[in-house]
């Protein structure tokens, strides 16, 4: 499932829809809500998460609800355990969760039909873990069979197919820093800012070291914003909510340093279980209503720069964010073996 969206949050849901369910042929957006709530009564179907933005991840990770900012990709083994149709529902968290801040109706995006098979009774889970095992016995070269066999087996890990190697502290050859800002204290003009800069096409806004390994940290000054950088993915080591304490990308941890219009905590599933993913799309969240430090989560990811050599950009993945200034570029270069870069060229 790709996000192709300018700026909305989706978090899609399937929920069983009743066998006495009208089509929603012509159903208006003001309408979507009350169609969802009287048809769309199935519990949500639990995800099997396998991918995040394109990469494989370190296990298959439940989900009832997988959430996307603009940018994100997520792969997903989805097991419908009966026969019959369900609802493609968007059940965004309200509040700063979101892109747009809002409380918006529960939409209809579509209908899946599921034809008759066989039932899958009990835990999900278990049973996607013998098919893939089966999967696995059937189209596994003989060299590696029994290793993918054993690792789906020990709490359906993925290893043989993570793409990236986890990097430790050790490994971390230098940092970096970065703060989007939306500048709204002059009086004729909004400026969409990296670190306190507009987007300049004729200026290189980092040069890195090729081989180097860098831990960025990112943070929004005001709303929330998705980071996406081009060629090298990241990985993520830890988001700190505003309390400037706790972790909540830890798998099962709660973020609700978030509220809603009336002033009550609003429980975020975004960030919980990120810790340790690969990813090249990252919500950098501010929660609070006017923005500052108050607000700001501390979101900490590591890369490697390896083998591209070349000129790319980072944006904020809300596009006319992205096309106002919210971008810088970034130059790989060759190292002089003295802590530098060479600019030869060949
Ligand atoms: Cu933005």
């Amino acid at each position: 499932m790709i996000h192709g969206g300018v700026r909305d949050t989706i978090a899609p849901q399937f929920r069983k829809r009743l066998a006495s369910a009208p089509e929603p042929v012509g159903l208006r957006a003001a309408a979507a809500q009350a169609y969802v709530d009287t048809n769309c009564t199935g519990a949500p179907v639990p995800y099997h998460l396998v991918a995040a933005d394109g990469l494989t991840m370190a296990a298959v990770t439940p989900a009832t609800t997988a959430v996307f900012q603009p940018g994100y990709r997520w792969d997903a083994l989805v097991i419908f355990p009966e026969p019959g149709d369900y609802c493609i529902v968007n059940a965004v968290a309200p509040g700063n969760a979101s892109v747009n801040q809002n409380i918006q109706p529960t939409q209809l995006l579509g209908t899946v039909r599921v034809g008759g098979g066989t039932p899958v009774g009990g835990n999900l889970t278990d049973y996607l873990k013998a098919q893939l095992q089966a999967a696995a016995a059937a189209n596994m070269p003989a060299d590696v069979r029994a290793k993918v066999t054993a690792e789906l087996g020990d709490g359906l890990k993925l290893t043989s197919f993570v793409p990236h190697a986890d990097i430790s502290e050790h490994e971390v050859t230098g940092t970096q820093s970065l703060l989007f800002n939306i500048d709204t204290t002059q009086i004729n003009e909004v400026f969409f800012e990296v670190n306190g800069q507009l987007y300049d096409a004729a200026r290189i806004d980092r040069t890195l070291a090729l081989g180097g390994v860098d831990e960025w940290t990112l943070k929004s000054n005001f709303v929330s914003h998705p980071y996406h950088i081009h060629v090298n993915p990241f990985q993520i080591v830890k988001i700190i909510a505003p309390d400037g304490k706790t972790d909540v990308s830890a798998p099962g941890a709660i973020d609700n340093f978030g509220k809603d219009q009336n002033g009550n905590p609003v429980i975020d599933p975004q960030y919980p279980g990120l810790k340790g993913v690969w990813k090249d799309t990252l919500f950098i969240k501010n929660v609070a209503p006017r923005g500052g430090p108050s607000g700001e989560y501390t979101v900490v990811v590591r890369t490697r720069y390896e083998r591209y050599i070349g000129d790319f950009v980072l944006h904020c993945h809300i596009l006319d964010h992205e096309d106002q200034g919210m971008m810088q570029n970034i130059r790989i270069a060759l190292p002089d073996g003295a802590g530098g870069v060479t600019n030869g060229h060949h």
